[in-house]
């Protein structure tokens, strides 16, 4: 993980953003940041806890080093000329790990959502770079790299996460067995945990019946199936029936999503929703935690 440390002295997060001490007591007491003591009773602040208040308050991170983050300085604006999309792909078209993570993590604390980005950039940039092997073999390895490093920051994003509470309702879900993809899983692990649930991510290649059953064990307030690969559609249209009828007796929804979801829906059935991205998966997962008392916080 590349955050250095878990928690900030208000010094360090002063130096990281160029403020004062002064303005940082004032936030502090203001109750803008929330902080936490150490046993000799000096003040910390959780790293996520800074980040979250660099996102909300728009507060320029003019050190990102002092928080671990010092490949954000990388990412500073350079050719003004190329779109966030144009510059994503050329990263990673030519597998610049650092510059890549350097301008998600960046946009990130700039206070856009996660689903902004994945349905923006992140989904513009996959989708040129597989265009790529159509016309000459060596795009496989590009694609190959590319996919990699984007799981890479996702995973350095849930690290900067704020930590969901114990009691947040969860939300599990998977890609159906013969669907590889593991991005989509990622992105939507990610906007739920970003929506305050605590999630659980069985990947790709995921047998659905054995959604239900974890869903009933784990008592989940949401199901999701991500569908990417051309499915079978018969066999996975069942499947999904079945599952959604297993978890309907206690009124959990499910939410499918994916270039193929559409395909795969099965009709009248109550508690089956189609999510055509991100960004409607944030809004489904907030009206979800809105609507259901027994799931609320
Ligand atoms: C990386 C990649 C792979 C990797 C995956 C690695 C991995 N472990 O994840 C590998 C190498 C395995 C692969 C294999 C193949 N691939 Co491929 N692959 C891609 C690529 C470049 C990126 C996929 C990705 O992760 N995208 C990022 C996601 C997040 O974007 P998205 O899929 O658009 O999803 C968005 C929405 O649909 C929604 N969403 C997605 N899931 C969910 C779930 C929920 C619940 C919700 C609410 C929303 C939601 O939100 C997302 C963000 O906006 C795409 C190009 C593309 N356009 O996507 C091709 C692509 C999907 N692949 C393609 C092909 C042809 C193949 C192969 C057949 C190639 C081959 N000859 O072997 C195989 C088949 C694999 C299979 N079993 O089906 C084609 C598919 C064409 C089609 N008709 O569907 C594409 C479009 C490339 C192309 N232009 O030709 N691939």
């Amino acid at each position: 993980m590349a955050l250095a440390k878990s928690h900030l002295t208000p010094k360090e997060l002063a130096d990281a953003i160029g403020a004062s001490e002064s303005s940082m007591r004032r936030w502090v007491d203001g109750g803008q940041i929330r902080m936490s003591r150490t046993a000799g009773g000096h003040r910390r602040i959780p790293v996520e806890e800074a980040i979250r208040f660099i996102r909300e308050a728009g507060a320029p991170l003019v050190h990102p080093e002092v928080i671990g983050l010092s490949d954000l300085s990388l990412a500073a604006p350079g050719d003004a000329a190329a779109s966030d999309d144009q510059r994503l792909f050329e990263a990673l078209l030519v597998g610049d790990r650092r510059l890549a993570k350097g301008l998600i993590v960046s946009w990130y604390l700039e206070g856009r959502s996660l689903a902004t980005l994945f349905d923006g950039p992140i989904r513009a940039a996959l989708s040129r770079l597989g265009e790529i092997w159509q016309h000459e073999q060596h795009g496989i390895l590009v694609e190959h790299r590319a996919t990699e490093i984007c799981l890479e920051i996702l995973h350095e994003l849930r690290a900067m996460l704020s930590a969901v509470q114990a009691e947040a309702p969860l939300a599990l879900g998977g890609a159906p067995e013969g669907d590889p993809y593991l991005v989509p899983c990622a992105m939507v692990a990610l906007v739920l945990a970003e929506a305050g649930y605590r999630e659980v991510n069985y990947g790709a290649q995921t047998p659905l019946h054995l959604l239900a059953d974890a869903a009933a064990e784990q008592d989940a307030a949401v199901v999701w199936v991500s569908i990417t690969a051309p499915p079978d559609k018969r066999r996975v249209e069942r499947d999904i029936a079945d599952l959604a009828g297993r978890i309907a007796a206690r009124n959990t929804p499910i939410v499918l999503g994916g270039r193929h979801a559409a395909e795969v829906l099965p009709r009248a059935l109550a508690n089956v929703h189609l999510a055509n991205s991100m960004t409607e998966l944030a809004a489904f997962a907030r009206g979800v935690r809105t609507v259901s008392p027994p799931h609320a916080d």
